[in-house]
């Protein structure tokens, strides 16, 4: 029996397990005992990675449609040829940027890098990610505020604070790993507290629930941040130490009163006052959010409203403490830095000379080949695609006929493209319905390569189990493809993930994100190692649990943190007569993950799971209109679909509230393509929409 470890591919916690191997089959999972993330446990996921598809049948190979309709498969060779031509040959018919490309926060670092480089550099087009609709959010607002995107904190940091604040945050259901470091924070008479609609798991087990108004986070923050200037509950010498904007934030909440904040929030003032007073006695204030605040129409301000908060209070860069984004995917923070969509690898603008030179220098390409600009976003992508200006699209790794904001947008998308490859490890999900081309790859068990967790922590994906015949990984149909297109000197240092992973690594060279001093073996059977790790600097970055900003400086040409902020603004899609209630989407269970596509082939969370979309009802609400637990309605949405789904009875969703798990296609048939300005993240949490009884 061999013992291999590896990291778990679903959430951003990246656990590391050991899987014990006989006979090329996985006989037993045991979470890697002394790993500081995840120490000896893990959840019903990660014990069950090896439930998954681990060869799409009948064979490996590529499928390409015929004129017919149907798909004929053909050698990788071929398929990769087929590939390669017809993107040049829809560039060359449409223009350089009519074809584009779709990525995830899954794969792994070397996957995305390697992606970035054939579509973004050698075909000099786009691709954006499925971190738009998760990550952009926290992405825009680090920088901004930051002057990087660096999420600053420790998983430790749980097991050291004595005020604990989740606001749109749901970790007992969505990290389930981060909410047992919540239950190992020994500090006497710590607080838990939740800011969130809905009274959620978390907030169940939680000793403080604000159930506020939905969208009216920006509000109450302002509110609070108002109060606390008020009752001078300021760490003033950090204020002027290390912020800039200050004076100008106090003016500007100063208008944000108690009455104000109550009314729109639907909190009381005492309610609001004990918040207060809670943030002004902490020692070690901490706050924590997901996508509760990274999905709506004003969530860039809304994450920066909690980032003032903790710049103004102090509670930043000392243990305990922090604004700290939770990230969602399990390589959401190697997309961030190395897909070469939104910044270059390891950072930096597309349009700085500095950068452009180093980038070029590393790759041994002309500094023309590289990128120009960012992306074009995601609904730019799919916006373009139903326009009629984009015609090729590539997507890895992701599910967006069912994951994507408005989803019918994305049917009606797919159906207009003349070249749709879909790669994956399920020939089934719904988004390969109208492909043109399927490239069927291995899941991680299969494969190698580096991913980076929401701590900034590096760790290594190994092998677990052997290839069959034709069986490949993502890096090498990408590479493939790269090849065909004929990319030559240019794919030189590409030969190989561990190739790439020494290219990435200098290009991190200097930069915030420097991982210079960790090495592709050193990261086996590890650790892991947070960045920034710099080269020549090891003793000083040794050890295992670190935090950024403890000296204070911050990554702006000032080295002070920016107070940002900005006008509440009215929600754009308010409740009406016609539309009476909100929808609320979001996790549904620990065992189910996004559109199931993977959890579903595992019998103990299947056996438990319902089978057809549903969605919980508030039980008086339910009363009024004769709806009984497991009836079903008809949900009509403001942005004009509707869908079916059924009713389960509760009293954790207000009367006016609707709540609906995502793993179902309906989900988001009903949302609105409704985006925040600043990072284009989808307004995902809160449609207008009203319900009728089926017969
Ligand atoms: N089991 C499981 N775990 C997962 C995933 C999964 O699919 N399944 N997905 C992973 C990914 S990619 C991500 S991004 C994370 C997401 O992790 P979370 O963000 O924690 O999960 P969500 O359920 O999307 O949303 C969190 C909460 O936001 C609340 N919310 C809605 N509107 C508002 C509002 O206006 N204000 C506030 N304050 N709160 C609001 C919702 O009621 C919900 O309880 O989970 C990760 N973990
Ligand atoms: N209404 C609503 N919608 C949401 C959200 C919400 O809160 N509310 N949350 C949003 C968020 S935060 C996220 S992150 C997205 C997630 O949305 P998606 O990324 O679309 O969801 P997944 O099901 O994780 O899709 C991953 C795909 O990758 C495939 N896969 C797994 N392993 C591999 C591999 O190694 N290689 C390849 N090529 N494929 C593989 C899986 O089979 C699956 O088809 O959903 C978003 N949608
Ligand atoms: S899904 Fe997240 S918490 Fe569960 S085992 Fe995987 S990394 Fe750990
Ligand atoms: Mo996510």
């Amino acid at each position: 029996m061999k013992k291999i470890q590896s990291t778990c591919n679903y959430c951003a916690i990246d656990c590391n397990l050991d899987f014990y191997v006989e006979d090329n089959r996985v006989v037993k999972t045991v979470p890697t005992k002394g790993y500081p993330v995840n120490d000896g446990f893990c959840c019903i996921k990660g014990l069950s990675l090896d439930k998954q598809q681990t060869t799409i049948k009948p064979n490996c190979l590529p499928k390409i449609r015929q004129k017919d309709g149907t798909f004929q498969t053909v050698s990788w060779d071929e398929g990769f040829r087929h590939v390669a031509d017809k993107l040049k040959e829809i560039q060359k018919k449409y223009g350089q940027e009519s074809v584009a490309g779709i990525s995830t926060g899954q794969l792994t670092l070397e996957e995305f890098a390697i992606f970035g480089h054939v579509m973004r550099n050698y075909l000099q087009t786009n691709v954006d990610g499925n971190t738009r609709l998760c990550m952009a959010t926290a992405v825009v607002a680090h920088k901004q505020s930051y002057g990087f995107d660096a999420p600053g904190y420790t998983l430790q940091d749980l097991e050291l604070s004595d005020t604990i604040i989740f606001i749109g945050s749901n970790p007992v259901v969505a990290h389930p790993i981060l909410w047992g470091r919540v239950k190992k924070n020994q500090v006497p008479d710590h607080k838990i507290i939740v800011i969130d609609p809905r009274k959620s798991e978390t907030a169940m087990n939680a000793d403080y629930w604000y159930g506020l108004k939905w969208r009216s986070d920006l509000l109450l923050l302002y509110t609070v941040a108002n109060q606390l200037i008020e009752k001078d509950y300021l760490d003033h010498k950090f204020i002027s130490e290390h912020t800039e904007k200050f004076q100008e934030f106090k003016t500007f909440v100063k208008s944000y009163t108690l009455e104000q904040g109550a009314k729109g929030t639907g909190l009381s003032k005492e309610q609001i006052l004990e918040l207060v007073e809670l943030i002004g006695h902490g020692k070690r204030v901490s706050f924590w959010w997901t996508m509760g605040v990274n999905q709506g129409y004003e969530a860039v301000r809304t994450a920066q409203a909690i980032i003032n908060l903790a710049l103004m209070t102090g509670n930043i860069g000392k243990p305990g403490t922090g604004a700290n984004s939770i990230t969602g995917q399990c390589n959401a923070m190697g997309s961030r830095t190395y897909s070469n969509t939104a910044v270059f690898y390891g950072g930096g603008d597309f349009t700085n000379p500095d950068r452009r030179k180093r980038i070029a220098q590393v790759l041994g390409v002309d500094e023309e080949m590289l990128a120009k600009k960012p992306t074009k976003t995601y609904n730019q992508i799919i916006e373009g695609i139903n326009a009629g200006e984009i015609k090729g699209l590539w997507i890895l790794c992701t599910n967006p006929r069912h994951s994507w904001v408005n989803n019918e947008t994305f049917a009606s998308a797919a159906k207009k493209l003349e070249l749709f490859v879909v790669q994956d490890i399920y020939d089934t999900i719904e988004s390969a319905e109208n492909c043109t081309v399927f490239f069927p790859v291995v899941p991680g068990l299969k494969k190698e390569g580096t991913y980076i967790n929401l701590e900034r922590r590096l760790s290594a994906m190994r092998p677990v189990l052997e290839r069959g015949e034709n069986e490949i990984s993502d890096y090498e149909a990408i590479l493939g493809v790269g090849k065909a297109l004929k990319m030559g000197d240019a794919l030189k240092g590409w030969e190989t993930p561990k190739a790439c992973f020494e290219q990435m690594k200098e290009c991190s060279r200097g930069m915030p994100c420097d991982i210079t001093g960790i090495t592709w073996e050193g990261l086996e059977n590890s650790h892991g190692i947070q960045w920034p790790y710099p080269e020549g600097k090891e003793a000083e970055f040794s050890q295992e649990q670190r935090r950024l900003y403890c000296d204070g400086k911050f990554f702006t040409p000032s080295k002070k943190a920016q107070f940002m902020f900005e006008e509440v603004r009215e929600n754009p899609l308010p409740l009406t007569e016609e539309f009476p209630y909100m929808l609320n989407t979001g996790r549904g269970s620990v065992g189910q993950w996004h559109t199931q596509s993977r959890t579903k082939e595992v019998k103990f969370v299947e056996d438990v799971s319902v089978k057809k979309a549903y969605l919980f009802m508030n039980t008086r609400l339910a009363m009024e209109h004769g709806i009984r637990e497991m009836d079903e309605i008809q949900v009509y949405s403001a942005n004009g679909q509707n869908a079916r789904f059924t009713v389960k009875l509760t009293e954790q969703v207000g009367y006016e509230e609707l709540y609906a798990p995502i793993h179902y296609i309906e989900c988001n048939k009903l949302t609105p393509s409704i985006y925040d300005p600043y990072s284009k993240e989808p307004s995902y949490k809160a449609t207008p929409v009203r319900f009728v009884k089926i017969q």
